[in-house]
């Protein structure tokens, strides 16, 4: 099932938007902030700030330094419902699809990042703004998940912490 393009905006993936600056990371050579449980390892989560429907996007950089494979099955946040994405161009459109589950073998590094795989927060009421700081719990096949701080940003500072996929 495809979803409105109407959300496109709140997940990036906008084709011309061009980031300098790498892997990302914190402002000014700030070392971004690295949570671990388990095996799995969760790098510089952040939301985005809503939109005025109340649409946000969360990103972060994802790893498994453990044995086995584990699968990022869903999200929770209070105040939002939030399920797992992925952007994908279909003859030349943006669209977003739901993901049941992102599989990270060992070893796997991911990012979820505008123009890829993201987590889709629809906050209920006006949400949450810029300096804000809430927690969101991944949620895996096994284990009891990982619950982490994720600040509230706007969208340019985003795309610089968690530049697009390369086309
Ligand atoms: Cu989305």
């Amino acid at each position: 099932m495809l979803l409105a393009v109407a959300w496109a905006g709140a997940c990036g993936g906008e084709p011309g938007v061009e980031v300098r600056g790498g892997q990302g990371g914190g402002p000014d050579g700030e070392k971004p902030p690295v949570h671990r449980a388990g095996g799995i390892e969760v790098t510089d989560p952040v939301f985005t700030e809503p939109l005025a429907g109340g649409a946000g996007a969360l990103y972060l950089g994802l790893a498994n330094r453990g044995d086995e494979t584990a699968t990022l099955i869903g999200l929770s946040v209070e105040g939002a419902d939030a399920s797992l994405h992925r952007t994908e161009e279909r003859e030349g459109r943006t669209a977003m699809t739901p993901v049941e589950g992102i599989p990270l073998a060992p070893g796997a590094e991911l990012r979820l990042r505008p123009g890829g795989y993201h987590g889709m927060i629809r906050w209920s009421g006006p949400g949450p703004a810029p300096g804000d700081t809430l927690a969101v719990t991944l949620r895996f096949d096994e284990g009891p998940g990982l619950t982490v701080p994720a600040s509230v940003v706007g969208h340019g500072e985003a795309l610089t912490r968690h530049p697009p996929e390369e086309p």
